[in-house]
């Protein structure tokens, strides 16, 4: 047993409350809870960990990643449904969309600015599970100042430091917010290790779900890597439409993206041998730094994913990643077994 990386933490984080998900029409208990958080404090704390306060960052990093549109979506749209009085009219306090602007529905017309909230629901989102309540900006942006704490602790000398957050980001694209994220910490943290002079950096994301967001982000990006390990996509699994094998990048970003689509059921023997397919091309590409989106709902217990990997397995993937012997951010994506949560992550920190 190893001491852990700091572990950077705010309290806003828990300001975020689903409470339902709207999956195909039907409100459903969602699973990205607060307890989620507190659940892994506790678990960092009783394995020994520091855990330090996040400290606020502007917005500049925030920036490079995501267009301001949607920045000043999520910050303003929750106050704005709430002076809409949808609650008192329709009995719903949160931001559902009902219509979004598809290429297909503006079919090359310009689409306009839409007066109603209800309208400007959809307009920086890509699904009807990821609602905005009262606190989930202040969590959302939370959670970017505890990436880019980690970033700090880096940038400072630590050979690791872990951003205990939620809302996860990894499927927040430049300009959309999905899959239970709203800004990509996981990217920003990204462009923070570039900004402090690591001309490359390589983002490994071993959350169940591939990264669509953080993939789109750095597409045509030479100096960013992503690299995902995750359920396939073409067997029916969100993001469906992204993460296949064949995606490696375009433009300039040609070769610096690697995807290994895992069948349903994988446990550790090939879950860990996909892992080491795509390290040995983070290598390749020597990478200053590195962020891992730390998600660790591959777990068998996991109720949003169908692979199978152990306690035993988080463990070997932390040793994989530090053997790259690179300064690294952990950054938390997704985990939704509660009982699973702690012992997982914690064994992949050990590893540091
Ligand atoms: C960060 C992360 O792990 N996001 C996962 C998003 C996957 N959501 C897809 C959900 C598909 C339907 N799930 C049914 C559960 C209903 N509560
Ligand atoms: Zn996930």
């Amino acid at each position: 047993m190893g001491s852990l990386p700091p572990v950077v933490w705010s309290d806003t984080v828990l300001r975020h409350v689903p409470r339902t998900e709207v999956w195909v029409g039907v409100p459903t208990p969602g699973t990205e809870v607060p307890a989620r958080a507190t659940v892994l404090l506790e678990s960092v704390r009783s394995a020994g960990a520091d855990v330090v306060a996040a400290t606020p960052h502007d917005d500049d990093l925030l920036l490079r990643v995501h267009d301001a549109g949607l920045v000043e979506h999520l910050r303003t749209v929750a106050a704005d449904w709430a002076a809409g009085d949808y609650e008192s009219l329709v009995g719903q306090d949160r931001v559902v969309p009902y219509v979004f602007p598809t290429p297909g529905m503006l079919d090359g017309l310009p689409g306009r600015a839409p007066a109603a909230t209800h309208a400007r629901a959809g307009v920086w989102c890509y699904d009807t599970m990821t609602l905005v309540g009262p606190g989930t900006w202040e969590a959302a942006r939370a959670a970017v100042d505890v990436a880019l704490s980690a970033v700090d602790l880096v940038a400072a000398g630590a050979p690791a430091a872990y951003a205990l957050v939620r809302p996860p980001g990894h499927h927040a694209t430049r300009r959309a917010f999905g899959g239970s994220c709203y800004l990509n910490n996981a990217a920003v943290a990204a462009e923070a290790l570039r900004a402090v002079g690591h001309e490359r950096v390589a983002v490994v994301d071993v959350d169940a779900h591939h990264g669509n967001g953080t993939q789109a982000v750095f597409w045509q990006r030479p100096d960013v890597h992503y690299a995902s390990l995750h359920v396939d996509p073409g067997a029916g699994w969100f993001p469906h439409f992204v993460g296949f094998a064949d995606e490696t990048g375009a433009g300039a970003g040609s070769g610096t993206t690697a995807n290994e689509p895992l069948a349903p059921g994988t446990g550790d023997p090939g879950w860990l041998a996909a892992l080491r397919r795509l390290l040995d091309r983070v290598a390749a590409f020597d990478p200053g730094a590195v962020v891992v989106s730390l998600g660790v709902d591959a777990a068998g217990a996991d109720p949003e994913s169908p692979l199978d990997v152990s306690t035993d397995g988080f463990a070997a993937a932390g040793e994989l990643l530090a053997a790259l012997g690179r300064p690294t951010v952990l950054v938390h994506e997704g985990g939704y077994a509660l009982d699973r949560l702690g012992p997982d992550t914690v064994a992949v920190l050990q590893a540091f």
